[in-house]
């Protein structure tokens, strides 16, 4: 028999980060485990693209420093009043790899300020155990494997990187696309219904397969939601697709 994994209930109950419960919390009341990845380049796709899923998703991914036209005032307040409307969180993909004080700088200045606006943060571990403690308000998921081909995050990385991750109070999280402990939340990317790569070292799984095999909680979708036809729709399949992938995980 296979081992059975915590219900969002249970993960919630022992939650102790106030972003993990907020996470968790979110997902029961819209019966969702769906992160929509918005890699998109401007403010007006990016705003419609929130419109669109927010009622969908659990959180919308951002990579804000792709945006051109990239203006807080145009930019993060109306997607705060959409993110709120909608109740979903805002995941900055930042994926900080540096010592300490240059993370923390990233984090609070520049034009992206990611530190006013963000509920939660991905950062990479390289940086070591204390590169972490800049990110206080702000929940972190930690880089510890990643979806390509050819990625340097073997198991002894993994490894080592999960000791970071599980020790640090600001962690909430890893992405991975192996298990990790389910005393931190696993968010897995490298997810859809119609491709299996994308000839530039992605690797796609279908939410059936990560949630059978990683246990996954949160699936990430991009380009199969941003890209197709129809966001609203696809973010809607998607949002079943994982639901259901979940509760058969139970
Ligand atoms: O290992 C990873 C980690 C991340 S956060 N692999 C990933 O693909 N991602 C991100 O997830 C990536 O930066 C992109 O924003 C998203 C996947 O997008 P898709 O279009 O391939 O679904």
């Amino acid at each position: 028999e296979e081992k059975k994994r915590l219900s969002y209930q249970q993960k919630f109950e022992q939650a102790q980060h106030s972003v993990s419960k907020k996470l968790l919390e979110t997902a029961l009341a819209k019966e969702s485990n769906l992160i929509a990845s918005a890699d998109v380049t401007t403010t007006k796709e990016l705003l419609e693209l929130a419109e669109k899923v927010g009622p969908h998703i659990i959180a919308l991914k951002t990579h804000i420093d792709i945006i051109s036209d990239f203006d807080y005032q145009n930019t993060i307040i109306p997607l705060k009043e959409i993110a709120s409307k909608h109740k979903f969180l805002l995941m900055e993909d930042r994926k900080f790899a540096d010592i300490g004080n240059t993370q923390e700088l990233q984090f609070t200045s520049g034009v992206f300020r990611i530190t006013d606006w963000a509920d939660f943060v991905t950062s990479q571990v390289i940086g070591g155990f204390e590169s972490l403690d800049c990110f206080k308000n702000v929940g972190v998921v930690a880089i510890i494997g990643m979806s390509s081909k050819g990625t340097l995050t073997s198991n002894n990385y993994r490894e080592e990187a999960l000791k970071i991750a599980l020790s640090h109070p600001n962690v909430i999280g890893g992405v991975s696309q192996n298990p990790i402990p389910e005393e931190i939340l696993l968010f897995t990317p490298g997810v859809n219904l119609a491709d299996s790569g994308d000839g530039k070292g992605q690797q796609y799984n279908t939410p059936e397969h990560v949630f059978k095999t990683l246990h996954t909680d949160f699936i990430i979708v991009g380009r199969g939601i941003y890209k197709s036809e129809n966001p609203e729709q696809a973010a809607s399949q998607y949002k079943s697709a994982g639901w259901n992938a979940y509760l058969t995980s139970l």
